[in-house]
């Protein structure tokens, strides 16, 4: 049975353990509660108390009339009003700590990256010339706070577009004001007897989902950056291996970088090593889980120990002294789980305390002694570890490919550009790209779609960029290490030898979709592969979306102009108008579509198809998969002859920050 919930060796042996000790999880649950099937393709309406009304069978209006794709269009759009708030307030929290750190109230936090600071304090129009960095940081953190609830004109971000896309918003009325003010609109527009018309509601699904690419998102990843550094590549191993029997184990799970990073901090603290000793251990290990793993993986090379549904499984492995959590992603079947272990599950954030939980709250204002604190605690609790199982397996992984990284490795600091990528999407040695996100979902095989997506995309030629929990699928696989170019199509691998790159390049969290945004810009901006992000042969694609925030991120990028894929099932699939609209309607409108394939096989099919078409419609060469791969076979057999420990493609050194 096991096998069909998971391909991660890692998870099919943990719920072995658990099936053996009578332990539930996510995996158990998803067997025994059966989704609604009403509810679960947007047929469901509670928005009032005449209902809920079930339009199914001979039910084809609601009690007030309301139709079944007025419904389904309601419910996808308080979907996107959901992911974008989350995304976005997340986002906002990075503006809160920008402003105090400016302040000087930033206990343990700095301005990281100063050129990133110029480059946003640019786009906002904020002057930088014989100011200091915390002058014109707090200038930027206002501005970025003030851009969360800008009441009217357009969010500054959205100059970052091409000028073809910025127009064709500005005409179809989708152009995007301040997160708040869309979210809080869609709230109204889909409360009862408002907004009855789907098409109109699923206008302003986009635009509220823009305002939180362009906006919240966009600017949760600046502001990291600015605060903990532009990722650039860095080496590390992925899965539950990571996890260490003689050492104090501390998991971090979540999504704001705000508590990882001080995490990080204190367990480096040498006080705290020598108090980890004092209590028979040999150190204090960092391990993460979902997006904040990210966030600390891309900057500081901390290992993930998996994605969104290794959560459980890694309470379950007896080695974690504490699971620190802020927000998002976190089940609260963790609370009772725990219970089973000496493992103690830390909340620390005020918006997120779950029943059982320790809650030891983070101020980023003293956010090292907070950090410390719980550090603290965890080392006290390793006297009490019984028992362990931790599953032996690892993989290699490199990650934190920032957009600014990839022009630089495209031409240097000085001469960075994206021409080289164009160039091989020109010649068919990369037949397109493909962006690879989101999360796991317990009703499909855990990595399954995620990985074979992948697989064939890059065995095509298709060069992948990953994010959120499909980054972590892919490290987990190995597809995140340069030997992966092995298993690339030959014009790819080549592409991938001269530049030194793994065919799958990991961009970050899931606000870090917005990289994805920005790098399409930049490809669109350098010319000869399209104007725009819908004329470029790249797709979206999310196999194994979970959550609002998916299908938030999946609606900016249709917005944006990207033909987005995802799997598992439709949430509309009871209105074929609702269907048509996201698809065929929002094609015409905004050049990328939405569309669900719970078969992997199709995602890839359609995409590959898609890219062609694209390519076609460019007049670029037909993709022909015998026309490369001679001259790189040399090199790289050259590469792997070399000591492993040799083959670091990445010369960090030459990429000056700050
Ligand atoms: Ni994204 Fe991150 Fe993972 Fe899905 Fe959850 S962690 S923000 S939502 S499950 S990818």
């Amino acid at each position: 049975m096991a096998g069909t919930k998971s391909i991660d060796p890692a998870a099919l042996e943990m719920l072995e353990v658990a099936q053996a000790a009578g332990l539930d999880t996510a995996f158990d649950r998803a067997e025994r509660v059966k989704p609604c099937p009403i509810g679960s393709e947007g047929a469901c309406c509670k928005i009032c108390f005449m209902g809920p009304c079930r339009l199914v069978g001979k039910v084809t209006e609601g009690v007030c009339g309301a139709t079944l794709a007025t419904v389904a269009a309601r419910n996808f759009a308080r979907m996107v009003a959901g992911g974008a708030s989350a995304h976005s307030d997340h986002g906002r929290d990075l503006a809160f700590t920008l402003i105090a750190v400016a302040k000087g109230e930033g206990q343990g936090y700095q301005i990281r990256d100063v050129a990133k600071l110029y480059a946003v304090a640019e786009y906002m129009g904020i002057p930088t010339t014989g100011r200091t960095k915390e002058e014109i940081a707090l200038d930027v953190g206002t501005k970025a706070l003030e851009q969360f609830g800008q009441q009217r004109g357009e969010i500054i971000y959205t100059k970052r577009a091409t000028a073809k896309r910025q127009q064709r918003w500005r005409e179809l009325g989708l152009m995007p004001r301040g997160v708040d003010r869309e979210v809080v609109e869609t709230l109204h527009r889909t409360h009862e007897g408002v907004d009855l018309d789907p098409e109109n509601i699923l206008d302003q699904a986009m635009r509220t989902a823009l305002a939180d690419g362009w906006g919240g998102s966009m600017l949760a990843t600046d502001l990291s950056d600015i605060l903990f550094g532009t990722p650039t590549p860095l080496q590390t191993k992925a899965n539950l291996g990571v996890l260490k029997d003689d050492e104090v184990n501390i998991i971090i799970h979540g999504h704001e970088p705000t508590l990882s990073e001080m995490i990080v901090v204190a367990t480096q603290d040498p006080e705290l090593i020598e108090y980890a000793k004092s209590k028979g251990a040999k150190g204090i290990n960092l391990a993460g889980i979902c997006c904040t793993s990210n966030e600390i993986l891309m900057r500081h090379g901390i290992p993930p120990a998996g994605n969104f549904l290794h959560q459980e499984l890694a309470v379950m492995t007896g080695a974690v002294e504490a699971m620190v959590v802020d927000v998002q992603c976190i089940m609260q079947a963790l609370a009772s789980l725990a219970q089973n272990f000496h493992t103690e599950l830390i909340t620390t954030s005020p918006k997120a305390k779950i029943p059982g939980a320790i809650h030891m709250e983070f101020d980023e204002h003293r956010a090292l002694d907070s950090a410390k604190a719980i550090v603290r605690r965890a080392i006290d609790n390793y006297p009490n570890r019984g028992k362990t199982h931790i599953p032996g397996f690892t993989n290699d992984v490199v990650a934190g490919f920032s957009h600014e990284y990839l022009r630089y490795m495209q031409g240097g600091y000085y001469r960075g550009s994206f021409r080289p990528l164009n160039d091989a999407i020109i010649a068919g040695r990369i037949r397109g790209l493909a962006g690879v996100v989101g999360c796991n979902n317990a009703r499909v095989p855990q990595d399954e779609g995620i990985i074979n997506t992948i697989r064939e995309l890059i065995r095509n030629d298709v060069l992948v960029v990953v994010t959120g929990c499909a980054a972590h699928a892919s490290g987990k696989h190995g597809y995140l290490s340069p030997e992966m170019m092995m298993n690339a199509g030959p014009g790819l691998r080549e592409v991938c030898e001269a530049i030194g790159i793994p065919p799958v390049l990991h961009l970050g969290s899931c606000v870090d979709n917005s990289r994805i945004l920005t790098v399409l810009t930049q490809v669109a901006t350098e010319g000869g592969v399209g104007q725009d992000i819908d004329e470029i042969p790249a797709v979206g694609i999310c196999p194994e979306y979970m959550c609002e925030k998916a299908i938030a991120i999946g609606t900016y990028a249709v917005a944006s102009g990207i033909y987005t894929l995802f799997g598992v099932e439709s949430p509309v699939a009871a209105s074929e108008e609702v269907t048509r609209l996201i698809s065929e309607g929002w094609e015409k409108k905004v050049g990328g579509k939405l569309e669900f394939y719970p078969d992997w096989n199709d995602i890839v099919r359609k995409s590959l198809e898609h890219i062609d078409k694209k390519r076609a419609a460019l007049g670029l060469v037909e993709y022909d998969p015998t026309r490369y791969g001679q001259s790189g076979d040399l090199p790289l057999a050259a590469f792997f002859a070399l000591p492993p420990e040799e083959r670091n493609l990445y010369s960090r050194k030459a990429y000056v920050q700050g």
